[in-house]
């Protein structure tokens, strides 16, 4: 039986590939050996042997993202939430969220396709596969969450559709409902909330729809029934509760872009060496842990994604 991971052995940012292999189930298993293989040194800290890690069952392996920490607990992940439709105060979204009501929930996608369509929850759920995902969160505010989703990538749903070749950017929109959410009610953000990406981002591996956590249905406070998840991108571009998804030709309006186009861009990409204009964006709190760790770059994502940056300028807040 393998023993639980120590606090103690929540390995450091600055060498994160340590015991990367040891993310058995997670989906980037491919992704993960394929960069172990190109730095030639297999990790060298495991814990256990193998053997003892397989004939473990699936609670009991360890579990841990791009950095080796483990994820957060579900108590933790659900009562710390950002979704302003409901309230600004991070601790009171999960009890305002309980009202939203996300069963039945349909995903209506169209725009610059050639199969529009409509998706019930249930036929995305019965017609992907549903893979984990063990994510980190960062949120531009300097906080960080490790979160094991359950969901498939976006790309798949976007095959189904095929987009045109004219489509460029993918839009997203969360559903509205004024009753349940008192947020709505603030005219600082144009609602519905609304995120975008290019269309190459979109089709990145690493871009999940989730549907779970912790192989459960996600709550309402985390984007039930639904949600983007981009992990090498601020939190604000995860966006929850998803009704429609658009293909287009220009680049969206997005909530935060249109708020405050100076201090949240559209990329959004996670980017120690660009501070946000009102604190730095050079270290980070991991909820549940003291002090913080530095912030890196595409949030630890660089050699997966950041090809798609080529020749930008990344200095910038786009
Ligand atoms: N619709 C919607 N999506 C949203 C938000 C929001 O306010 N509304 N907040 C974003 C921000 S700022 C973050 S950090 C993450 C938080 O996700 P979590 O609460 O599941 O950790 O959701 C993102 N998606
Ligand atoms: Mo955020």
């Amino acid at each position: 039986m393998p023993t639980p991971i120590r606090s103690s052995e929540i390995t450091s940012h600055s060498h994160y590939l340590t015991r990367r292999d040891f993310i058995k189930t997670a989906g980037l298993l491919s992704i993960g050996s394929a960069v172990l293989a190109a730095c030639g040194t297999p990790p060298t800290d495991a814990p256990q042997p193998r053997t003892q890690l397989a004939e473990a069952t699936p609670t009991q392996i360890a579990k841990l993202d791009n950095f080796g920490t483990p994820p957060n607990t579900l108590e933790q992940i659900s009562n710390y939430n950002n979704f302003f439709e409901f309230s600004t105060d991070k601790e009171e979204v999960a009890q305002l969220a309980q009202a939203f009501v996300t069963n039945p929930w349909q995903v209506e996608v169209g725009g610059l396709v050639n199969n529009p369509g409509t998706f019930g929850l249930e036929d995305l759920l019965n017609d992907y596969d549903q893979e984990e995902r063990i994510y980190r969160l960062r949120c531009v505010e300097g906080w960080t969450m490790v979160i094991p989703w359950d969901g498939f990538p976006l790309h798949k749903l976007l095959s189904k559709v095929d987009p045109k070749s004219e489509a460029k950017y993918v839009k997203f929109i969360t559903a509205m409902d004024r009753d349940v959410m008192p947020g709505t009610k603030s005219i600082f953000y144009q609602w519905p909330y609304q995120e975008a990406l290019r269309i190459d981002e979109a089709m990145h591996d690493l871009t999940l729809l989730a549907t779970g956590i912790y192989g459960q249905p996600l709550l309402p406070q985390n984007g039930a029934p639904i949600r983007l998840v981009v992990p090498w991108k601020y939190g604000y571009k995860s966006i929850k509760s998803i009704v429609k998804i658009e293909l287009t030709a220009e680049k969206p309006k997005t909530l935060w872009t249109t708020a405050a186009p100076d201090e949240y861009g559209f990329f959004a990409n996670v980017n120690p060496e660009v501070n946000h204009p009102r604190w730095t964006q050079t270290s980070e709190r991991v909820i549940g842990s003291l002090g913080r760790v530095p912030t890196v770059k595409f949030n630890g994502y660089e050699e997966e994604v950041g090809a798609l940056y080529a020749g930008m300028d990344l200095t910038v807040n786009y």
